[in-house]
């Protein structure tokens, strides 16, 4: 018996040593060690040994046993590295090729240009303040002089959740928001930017776009400080260069109102197809803030006045860059989007 077990021994160690592939080996291993395997077998056959035999046959049985392991175990380490060797010549892999750049992300130029002017009246001392999108018809229009029926709603085509509730169809209401929870505390500056509503979609109309809208309030704000700031942040923001023109207009939350204009960013004043040959490009619009609106916000309008002005900032975005379509500042298109 000790004889078969060593040729045994012999057979699988040799068969092992010379399998081609894992899974050949895997056949090899089945073929002695097995649930029928040769080894297996050999061992079923000990009861009938005698008592003598049967210690020392168990102990070259185990032997045999742990030299059939061990050959396995150093077999598949081999096949293993030489199936790894196998694929990588396979599959080509080049480890000197340059590795997957990882892609940087960066600011969308609406983020850029609405930081911007928030920087610039930052340094002019204005807090930054923001509030709800979802917002009440009393908030959106009716403190802002906008009563119920009013022709001037006909301004602003508005998204309505229900009789009282609405997409905010400009940042206004939180600067109304602010002044009742100040009044009567002087001054008042806060700069709002943020997401507002209106039911248009064309080449310069998104139903959603940003704005970036501020207030003044104080004893003696006058006309002139409106002028002052806005011409000051023309220039900031478009070059020392820049001409501003006020054009009367009317809002009906502001009293008297003004068109802001700059003069054309293509062509300097001379004319041409982005100015419509009049010289001007229009950025914003403003106003002395209606005596009923700092009074329904908690203000004596004897003795206190302000300035408010509101911009769009898609539109100033497509100035500074010469962006001609509104659309490419939603279509996430990367060619376009890494430009910034
Ligand atoms: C525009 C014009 C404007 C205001 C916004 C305002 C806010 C309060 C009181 C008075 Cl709380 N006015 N905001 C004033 C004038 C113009 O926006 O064309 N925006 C895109």
């Amino acid at each position: 018996m000790e004889e078969k077990l060593r040729i045994i021994e012999k057979d699988a160690r040799q068969a092992m040593a010379s399998a081609g592939s894992l899974e050949e080996l895997n056949e090899i291993r089945l073929k002695y060690l097995g649930k029928k395997g040769e080894l297996t077998q050999v061992l079923r056959g000990m009861g009938a040994l005698s008592a003598e035999e049967r210690p020392r046959i168990g102990q070259v049985a185990n032997e045999v046993r742990a030299s059939i392991d061990q050959e396995l175990a150093a077999r598949t380490t081999v096949l293993k590295e030489l199936a790894i060797g196998q694929r990588l010549k396979e599959e080509g892999i080049d480890v000197t090729l340059p590795g997957v750049p990882v892609l940087r992300g960066g600011r969308h130029p609406l983020s850029i240009v609405s930081e911007e002017i928030q920087t610039f009246f930052l340094g002019l001392g204005y807090s930054i303040a923001d509030g709800p999108e979802i917002e009440t018809d009393y908030y959106n229009f009716e403190a802002l002089n906008l009563p119920k029926d009013h022709p001037a709603r006909d301004m602003q085509d508005t998204f309505f959740i229900n009789n009282q509730t609405l997409l905010r169809t400009h940042t206004s209401p939180v600067q109304v928001r602010t002044m009742e929870k100040m009044a009567p505390e002087l001054p008042v500056k806060i700069i709002v930017p943020g997401k507002v509503y209106r039911r248009d979609d064309d080449a310069t109309h998104s139903p959603m776009f940003s704005q970036v809208e501020g207030l003044a309030v104080d004893r003696r704000i006058t006309f002139s400080d409106l002028k002052g700031t806005l011409d000051l942040f023309a220039r900031e923001m478009f070059g020392p260069k820049t001409k501003t023109r006020f054009r009367p207009s009317y809002f009906p939350f502001t009293e008297p109102s003004a068109e802001v204009d700059i003069s054309c960013v293509m062509c300097g004043g001379k004319g041409c197809r982005v100015c419509s040959h009049t010289g001007w490009l229009e950025i914003l619009g403003s106003g002395m803030v209606h005596p009923q609106v700092l009074e329904v916000s908690g203000y004596n309008s004897e003795q206190v006045t302000g300035f408010a002005f509101g911009m769009g900032v898609e539109r100033i975005t497509m100035l500074k860059y010469g962006i001609d379509d509104l659309r490419v500042l939603f279509d996430n298109d990367l060619r376009f989007l890494q430009q910034f």
